[in-house]
């Protein structure tokens, strides 16, 4: 057979092989991390009680790879040593009764967690936590996404991203109050891709975020940054390649400083329709910052934006600023902690502040969650009865990791996502 005739043949099995679509990690997942695969190969695992550690704890339920986390309770976990999550773990938090799930008191590490999906959980550092540490760390690892996640009080970094990392999403989401004296949103420094949408920066110092590598910005809002700065362009040494779209940043009491600083040529960076309200009126009217590198800083700004996952929908940024004050966070219940940082944005520009003691007025530490109250659940599969019926599931049997619609799901996915809006 001619080299001719083996390459063609080549070339029509290549296009006649049927293109395997990847599972999304749940519906409305977007960006670098939407595939994440969690638990979904493994077992349920059901947080029986608020226990810092032991059987039924969340400490226990993270500690083995290929777990789908759920909660039988809702409330506060207060935790003394940093939480440190294995591969392949979905946490689940919609699925908890009353207000919902927040840990309290220390920070959580996410390096080698490779394929986490987390969803609708508050992660409160505090004074109390590791000195030096994040509230979330990625160091390494690839496939993670993060949805309506609110994290707070990092004695370090708040959320940070660093290191051989690659193939992340952080969307819909608050990242705030990181501690003084540090007070840094995070570090969002990866050469393997970051997705950050939709999320609410508010009140930190500095790096709201810091992006190096390859990083796609869109719909955020930075709220109250400090001296520091809001979005920094990191990093003489090494290339970064981004997209920054449809973000509005808003001064505010703490700000004393341009929207975005510390861009070079090495920074290149498409930008369209980022909106910039410096003027702390009390009132939402910024303008759009015109596409010219000194608006931006310095970047070496581009004219083809970046072929990165896309989100399905790109607001402007006055819809962003609407959708994001109105669902970032952990926002099936909006806690005191939420509450309190979104009426800080609402003032438009009148309120906020960098705090070093989230104990202290005016945070009075992480408030109060309601347990709601346990549902039954026959089987012990995770999937209350109530749901089952719903679903169409046997409420005696043990079937939570089967899936029953067959759309790649196992039905205890497929009820935790039903608790939820499946897009932004
Ligand atoms: C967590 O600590 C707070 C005090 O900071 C306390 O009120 C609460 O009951 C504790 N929660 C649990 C589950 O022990
Ligand atoms: C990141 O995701 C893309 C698309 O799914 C994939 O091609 C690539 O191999 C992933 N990178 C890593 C390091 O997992
Ligand atoms: C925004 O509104 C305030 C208060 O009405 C006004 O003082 C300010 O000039 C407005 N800014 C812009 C850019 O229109
Ligand atoms: C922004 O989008 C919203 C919602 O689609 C729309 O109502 C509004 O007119 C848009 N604003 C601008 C300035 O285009
Ligand atoms: C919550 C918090 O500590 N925010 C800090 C963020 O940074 C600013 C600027 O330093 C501080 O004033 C805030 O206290």
């Amino acid at each position: 057979m001619g080299l001719r005739i083996l390459s063609l043949l080549l070339l029509f099995v290549a296009l006649a092989w049927p293109v395997v679509s990847e599972q999304l990690a749940f519906p409305g997942a977007e960006g670098f991390g939407r595939y994440a695969t969690g638990g979904r190969d493994g077992s349920v695992y059901v947080v029986m009680n608020l226990d810092d550690s032991g059987k039924g704890s969340l400490r226990d339920a993270v500690s083995e790879s290929d777990r789908i986390i759920v909660f039988a309770v809702g409330g506060t976990i207060n935790i003394t040593d940093r939480m440190v999550v294995s591969k392949r773990v979905s946490i689940l938090g919609q699925t908890a009764p009353g207000d919902g799930i927040a840990t309290y008191g220390n920070g959580w590490s996410f390096s080698n967690a490779n394929d986490a999906i987390v969803r609708y959980i508050r992660i409160r550092m505090g004074k109390g936590g590791d000195k030096g540490k994040d509230a979330i760390t990625i160091a390494d690892g690839e496939n993670m996404i993060f949805d309506h996640i609110s994290v707070s009080w990092g004695r370090d970094e708040t959320f940070s991203i660093n290191g051989e990392v690659s193939n992340i999403t952080i969307q819909n989401s608050i990242i705030g109050q990181g501690l003084e004296t540090h007070s840094c949103g995070g570090l969002m420094q990866s050469e393997g891709g970051v997705s950050l949408l939709r999320n609410l920066y508010i009140d930190n110092k500095t790096r709201n975020p810091k992006v190096k590598g390859v990083n796609d910005f869109t719909n955020n809002v930075v709220y109250n940054w400090g001296s520091g700065g809001g979005y920094i362009a990191g990093g003489s040494d090494g290339k970064s390649y981004v997209n920054v779209v449809g973000n509005y940043f808003i001064s505010g009491p703490s700000t004393s400083k341009t929207a975005f600083t510390r861009g070079n040529d090495n920074f290149y960076a498409y930008v369209e329709g980022n909106f910039y309200d410096s003027d702390k009126d009390g009132e939402l009217n910024g303008s759009e910052l015109g596409v010219a590198s000194s608006n931006y800083g310095g970047m070496n700004l581009v004219e083809t934006k970046y072929d990165y996952p896309a989100p399905s929908t790109i607001m402007n940024a006055t819809a962003a600023v609407d959708y994001v004050a109105n669902h970032a966070g952990a926002s099936l219940v909006r806690d005191s902690v939420d509450a309190y940082l979104v009426s800080e944005l609402n003032s438009w520009g009148k309120e906020g502040d960098l705090i070093s003691d989230e104990t202290a007025s005016p945070v009075n530490g992480p408030g109060y969650l309601n347990p709601g109250t346990k549902r039954t659940d026959t089987d012990g599969d995770g999937i209350p009865d109530e749901a089952e019926e719903k679903l169409g599931t046997d409420s005696s049997t043990d079937d939570s990791m089967k899936d029953v619609e067959g759309k790649g799901y196992t039905n205890v996915e497929t009820w935790a996502n039903s608790l939820v809006p499946s897009s932004y």
